[in-house]
């Protein structure tokens, strides 16, 4: 077992050389994965397609669920969608902040290959990102097989047109556009009210968590008997700041945690708050007869906010850091009958843009466009499918003082990781298998320090031709009018 990562219980799925040359023999035979599901899926029966939920929380950090580890927390309803089918413990948010991670889900590309190295913001002199308009989203995709595309809650991938998401892709359009709330209760960021249904500016009473419930709840019973699939696209707030859990779930942690501290108390609260809306929608798939053709994922945008109280488990750092703490998530996927259950993957390091592929490959579709993402359906499905190492990479923009308007990177090949946490700071290296907690940096002289400096510049200069700011940029154009 790795330092501080809890597996018992679960099978442990682990890939050893001799496995992965014999997976490779057999690649011929994989490759044809997403033409040999498409056959079985039958392509004239669109109703054999899965509907697809992707669950992405905000801000959850490695460590902030009691599956995870947290033993000040319960979280019951995502410890069995941890257990109902495979759980990754490799598996990376795309970046430490939000927008960009979401542009990598959406696209399958990395964040600034698609123009969001960093956070949109309402004022544009703190904006780093700019979605390419020309970029394929996934709703877009799955609607060209029939399915019927839903976003619950949070956007935070343009506030104006073309970039909203009824004109990339979404049927139906029910949450918010902005990058967070000031206020869980009223919904405003900055004094604007970015609530939306599909074009219509509306004005909800209740806890943002509670309404992305309902609203989940009403799109996945709406769907039932219909004959096309659906997929529902949830981007939950919670538990991005600010710290803002229902006072009766705060005092219910403060009576079965005594001596917990009220920062603590009001993070897990509203954690545990999620977690209770997701058992809701999960229950609705299940009374509505969908769970079973339903391929459920379940992961985080970004690691937990250190300042708030959240806890990352043994890993280094959390939100806006490079360090692990920053970009590994919890990951989960569920699909009945499809997903063996209580399956847990230590090895396969996959991250939130091979969801793109992911995602297609299990509506029977294959991507032809180019993209950075990978599919991993064979291994959630239990198959040989193989895996060699590439590099990743992870960039973030930013413009605080501490930024200045620049960009910071990581870089992972197998276990080494190349990283920094300010544009300002060398390059430091770590082996992941080795120093899991990202304390010991090797020496620059280290063959692997070079390797991956050079891969990191080939891809900033790949991506140096695509734009993360709208030129001419207006500045005053809001999304309400248009
Ligand atoms: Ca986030």
């Amino acid at each position: 077992m790795r330092r501080g990562i809890p597996d018992a219980g679960y099978e442990r799925i682990r890939t050893s050389r001799r496995d992965f040359l014999k997976a490779m023999g057999a690649a011929a035979g994989y490759i044809g994965g997403a033409g040999a599901l498409h056959a079985a899926l039958g392509a004239s029966d669109e109703r054999r397609r899965p509907n697809i939920v992707v669950i992405l929380v905000d801000d959850l950090g490695w460590g902030d669920l009691s599956c995870q580890g947290a033993e000040d927390m319960r979280t019951p309803h995502v410890d069995r969608l941890m257990a109902a089918g495979m759980r990754m413990d490799r598996f990376y948010a795309n970046c430490p902040v939000c927008s960009p991670t979401r542009a990598a889900l959406l696209t399958g590309r990395y964040p600034d290959m698609v123009g969001v190295p960093g956070v949109i913001r309402t004022h544009q002199a703190d904006s780093w990102g700019y979605l390419k308009e020309e970029a394929l989203l996934l709703p877009q995709m799955l609607k060209r097989v029939g399915y019927d595309t839903t976003i619950v809650g949070k956007w935070h991938l343009g506030l104006t047109e073309p970039n909203v998401p009824n004109s990339r892709g979404f049927d139906h359009f029910h949450g918010f556009l902005g990058d967070m709330m000031d206020d869980y209760w009223n919904h405003r960021r900055h004094g604007i009210n970015y609530m939306y249904r599909d074009r219509q500016r509306i004005d909800p009473q209740g806890h943002a968590t509670d309404l992305f419930t309902q609203w989940a709840c009403e799109t996945i019973r709406s769907r039932k008997d219909r004959p096309e699939p659906f997929f529902l696209y949830l981007a939950y707030n919670a538990p991005h700041t600010p710290i803002h859990p229902p006072e009766e779930w705060v005092r219910k942690v403060q009576a079965r945690q005594p001596g917990i501290s009220d920062r603590r108390a009001r993070l897990v609260a509203l954690i545990e708050h999620l977690d209770h809306g997701i058992g809701q929608v999960v229950d609705c798939l299940k009374e509505t007869g969908q769970w079973e053709n339903t391929l459920l994922i379940f992961t985080s945008d970004n690691g937990g906010q250190s300042g708030v109280g959240a806890n990352n488990g043994p890993l280094r750092g959390g939100k806006q850091d490079m360090w692990e703490g920053g970009i590994r998530v919890p990951f989960c996927a569920v699909w009945p009958g499809r997903i063996a259950a209580g399956r847990r993957d230590q090895d396969t390091v996959a991250c939130t843009m091979d969801l793109f592929p992911t995602v297609c490959e299990a509506a029977g579709m294959s991507v032809e466009h180019e993209i950075d993402g990978r599919s991993f359906l064979g291994r959630l499905l239990g198959h040989s499918q193989p895996w060699p190492d590439r590099y990743l990479v992870w960039v973030r923009r930013e413009g605080n003082r501490r930024y200045q308007g620049r960009a910071y990177y990581a870089i992972r090949f197998g276990p080494w990781k190349l990283l920094q946490n300010t544009p300002f700071e060398p390059m430091q290296l770590y082996n992941l298998d080795e120093d899991l907690a990202e304390e010991k940096p090797l020496p620059t002289s280290h063959p692997m320090y070079g390797r991956l400096e050079t891969e990191l510049r080939r891809h900033i200069n790949r991506a140096g031709g695509i734009p993360w700011a709208k030129d001419p940029v207006d500045i005053d154009r809001v999304y309400e009018g248009i």
